[in-house]
């Protein structure tokens, strides 16, 4: 199984109800390592671009509101399965329906309020990395840094 990378947005709404510290913390529990990390508020147009697969649709302009309506918490997160883990980890889009132990599930009942952004897919974490981050900002993790997370049997990552 390899080592992905994939992009998480801290939604407004939790950096509001200051949320993001226990947020950051099942990140990190779960064993993946934050290679970048930066607050700020977005602009509408990078928003835009970051959701245009729901332009047009009724939610849209409400959502785009929503995400410029305060400071966010930008993060590459690294690991194992990282776009499949972190998913899980939120639980699903609407947080009524998110498990107990879930971010969403735990922190939320909504589902525009829905605390935290990540990638769908592989293809959509490697574009959404690109949008929100240069290279530069990005930190190389080492091998000896995981070696208590994750064991490597004919190199591959177990
Ligand atoms: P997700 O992949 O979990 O971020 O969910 P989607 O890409 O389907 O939706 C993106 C965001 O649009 C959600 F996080 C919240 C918002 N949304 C609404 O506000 N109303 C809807 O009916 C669906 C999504």
């Amino acid at each position: 199984m390899s080592i992905e990378r994939t992009l998480v947005i801290i939604k407004p709404d939790a950096v509001d109800r200051r949320l993001t510290g226990k947020i950051i913390d099942r990140f990190l529990a779960k064993g993946l390592d934050v290679v970048a990390m930066k607050m700020k508020r977005l602009e509408a147009d990078t928003v835009q671009k970051h959701y245009e697969v729901h332009k047009g649709r009724d939610f849209y302009g409400d959502l785009l509101e929503f995400m410029l309506s305060g400071p966010v918490i930008l993060m590459v997160l690294e690991g194992k399965e990282a776009v499949q883990v972190v998913r899980v980890l939120l639980g699903p889009t609407d947080a009524a329906q998110a498990s107990p132990g879930t971010i969403r599930g735990d922190w939320g009942l909504s589902t525009r309020y829905n605390l935290v952004h990540a990638s769908d897919s592989l293809g959509s974490a490697q574009k959404e990395i690109d949008l929100f981050f240069q290279d530069s900002e990005i930190c190389d993790v080492h091998e000896q840094d995981r070696r208590w997370i994750l064991a490597k049997k004919n190199d591959e990552w177990i």
